[in-house]
């Protein structure tokens, strides 16, 4: 294999790379190539958390013998890494979400006059599943009912939060059972930090199932109610054309790039950027116009909603810039490397920090307030402006880009499946039962450059696809495949085995839909909330010939997103070393014990052949527990085979635990 390739599965990406190479300029690549992980922490077998250690639990023997100085065993150390990892996740997305309740609040209260309700159907939705009187009502006297509904869940000191209520019943009844119906999303991540702090929760079981409260405050909370409150504010998605990679930006046009993950700034840059003072205020500088881009999770929020381009996800910030090409690159929250302030000086990018929660040395700090969103949205676009005028001629302008189809809400999911009176999960589900799609894989989280980056993404799935499973993808997940030009109807012909293929055309839809930001993994649970409801499958989310694959997560959100899935009832596999490695117990804890309580499981497996093979494991032997028709490519059954109660009982018996895989 090529020296190149080993770091970009990416032909663009690493075309750059090489370019940089060239020039001297080094990268998250370079810098993942010499700075090799410390084993120890690696595996989760490093205790940290007083200061008679750092502890390092390592020997032959480690998992038996080998104790802190306060006593402390590898199975506690190692649970205590992996909540605070949850806790970390859980945190960012929902505080995330909390900005974005707050921005509902101002907008209904007439505060962030910049803001309007977008989406009403949505809000009524929304209100629906809270409780909330919405028939006859002023739209914001609802909005602000919403918004005080959910500060609700970061202030409950007891009862559960609002949205446990969505998931199925029996997925409810085995958190219920366990007690990890999570209160309030500050109390769990509160409570997190603490019972893992030095001698408070030493029983590794206790610990994780803590974690896993906490996870389910992320993915039925802060994640959840973060899409929601996009969608009213923003609209909810529908399928959009757009393109994808670095050849989104243009010579002639201001180039101005959204990064990170809140999107109300970039919404209102969005907005701002087709203003007619706007572009004249570009033509003076003798651009043609405003070229926006988007970067990791921002770009997909956009994308989905208006169809600006992606330039790809996290491995590509640095590449982003050294096309020579980008005029400012504007970066809140999340995913973003500090790297990018350094390189921006070998260039004439001007990197503009907006969060009050982040700086970054040296970068221009431009504080996003949404009482003046408009305003400071001007201000940034008049930088960019201002900036293109500094453009040198140094950069590799790789000019590779791809078409994608994104913007696949459940919503539309939904409404494509029948249409706006008869939406239903109703012809997916047939589809499953009869075999023409084998299952359904969520591929998502982050691109990592300690593997050929996005390259797992990129044989996921093409094989998954070719396997006849139906993929939802999110994230930098997206961006991987959207950069690949696998996010087109057309690769559907191409790649899919031909009982997928068949839905697709009928439905008119690619095979892997584009479900949004990494918050939007929270569509996946609704999704199969709903395909639970709709019966013939699973009635909970466990059980479902579904399985979720992060192959190449890099983020602590990511570890909060496969533990909110897994206690969801869903089978997770995660690429790289385990991060609880070093002990046996606690990976058997998150795999057969989390498996029999919950039917969902966290697997660490770093080798893409192996993480496809256990997918499929799980996707068939989900099939032969609900008694469906065994997948064979190419022979479909019967469109409908409904179980009735008695059958249904049986198959609970007959089920055995999907173990020790
Ligand atoms: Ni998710 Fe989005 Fe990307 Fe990973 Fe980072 S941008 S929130 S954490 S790297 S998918």
């Amino acid at each position: 294999m090529d020296k190149h390739i080993m770091k970009s599965a990416n032909e663009a990406a690493e075309r750059i790379i090489e370019w940089g190479e060239a020039h001297k300029i080094e990268t998250c690549f370079e810098r993942a190539e010499k700075l090799k992980p410390c084993p120890i922490g690696e595996k989760g077998a490093c205790c940290k958390v007083c200061h008679m250690g750092p502890c390092r639990l390592v020997g032959k023997n480690a998992e038996e013998e080998a104790r802190g100085v306060c006593g402390a065993t590898l199975p506690t150390v190692a649970a205590r890494n992996l909540v605070r990892m949850i806790a970390a996740g859980t945190a960012a997305h929902s505080d995330h979400a909390r900005d974005m309740v707050l921005t509902l609040l101002a907008a209904a209260t007439g505060e962030a006059k910049d803001f309007q309700i977008t989406d009403v159907r949505k809000l009524y939705r929304v209100a629906g599943i809270l409780g909330i009187e919405f028939e006859g009502r002023p739209v914001n006297d609802v909005a602000k009912d919403v918004a005080l509904r959910f500060l609700e869940d970061y202030s409950r000191q007891k009862g559960e939060i609002n949205y446990a209520k969505r998931a199925p019943k029996k997925t409810q009844e085995r958190w219920r059972k366990w007690g990890i119906v999570p209160r309030n999303i500050d109390r769990e991540i509160a409570e997190a930090m603490h019972r893992t702090s030095v001698g408070v929760d030493h029983d590794p079981d206790h610990l994780l199932l803590h974690g896993l409260k906490t996870a389910i405050a992320d993915g039925w909370g802060g994640s959840m109610i973060s899409t929601d409150i996009t969608d009213i504010l923003f609209g909810t998605p529908r399928p959009v054309k757009a393109e994808a990679s670095f050849g989104i930006f243009k010579e002639d046009e201001v180039n101005l790039v959204v990064h990170g993950h809140e999107p109300s700034l970039a919404e209102m840059i969005v907005d701002v950027a087709s203003e007619p003072e706007m572009i004249a205020y570009a033509k003076s500088k003798g651009a043609k116009g405003i070229n926006l881009g988007g970067m990791c999770c921002t770009a997909n929020e956009v994308l989905m909603r208006h169809g600006i381009p992606t330039a790809g996800g996290f491995t590509n910030q640095e590449l982003g810039i050294m096309t020579g090409l980008v005029d400012a690159l504007t970066v809140d929250v999340q995913c973003i490397m500090p790297a990018i302030a350094e390189l921006s000086k070998k260039f004439h990018t001007k990197i503009i920090t907006t969060s009050e929660k982040a700086k970054i040395p040296s970068a221009v700090h431009i504080e996003y307030d949404e009482h003046r969103a408009r305003e400071i949205a001007r201000e940034i676009v008049k930088l960019a402006c201002d900036n293109y005028q500094n453009r040198k001629t140094e950069g590799s302008h790789i000019t590779d880009k791809f078409p994608v189809v994104a913007g696949f809400s459940h919503e539309y999911i939904e409404y494509m499946q029948g249409g706006r009176w008869r939406a239903s999960f109703r012809p997916l589900n047939d589809a499953i039962m009869a075999g023409r799609i084998r299952g359904v894989v969520g591929l998502a989280g982050c691109d990592n450059p300690r593997v050929p980056s996005t390259g797992i993404h990129k044989y996921l799935a093409t094989e998954l696809i070719k396997n006849d499973v139906l993929i939802v993808s999110t994230g930098c997940g997206s961006a991987a495949c959207g950069t690949a030009g696998y996010l087109t109807p057309e690769m559907a012909l191409e790649h899919a085995g031909p009982g997928l293929r068949e839905v697709c055309e009928a439905i008119g839809i690619p095979p892997i839909l584009h479900l949004g930001a990494c918050v939007d993994n929270s569509r996946i649970l609704t999704i199969l909330s709903a395909m639970a409801e709709e019966g013939g499958l699973s009635d909970e989310i466990g059980g479902m010939p579904g399985v979720g694959i992060a192959p190449e997560w890099m983020s602590e959100k990511a570890i909060a997103i496969g533990c909110y899935f897994a206690a969801s009832g869903v089978p997770v596999i995660f690429g790289g070393e385990s991060p609880v490695g070093s002990s046996e117990e606690v990976t058997r804890i998150m795999t057969e014990v989390w498996y029999e309580r919950f039917k969902g499981a966290m697997h660490f497996e770093p080798d893409p052949e192996k993480m496809l093979a256990l997918a499929l494991d799980y996707i068939d032997k989900a099939r032969e527990a609900l008694k469906l028709k065994k997948y064979e490519p190419g022979k479909f059954g019967a469109e409908r085979v409904l179980m009735d109660m008695a059958a249904r009982r049986e198959l609970e018996r007959a089920a055995k635990p999907h173990i020790g895989l």
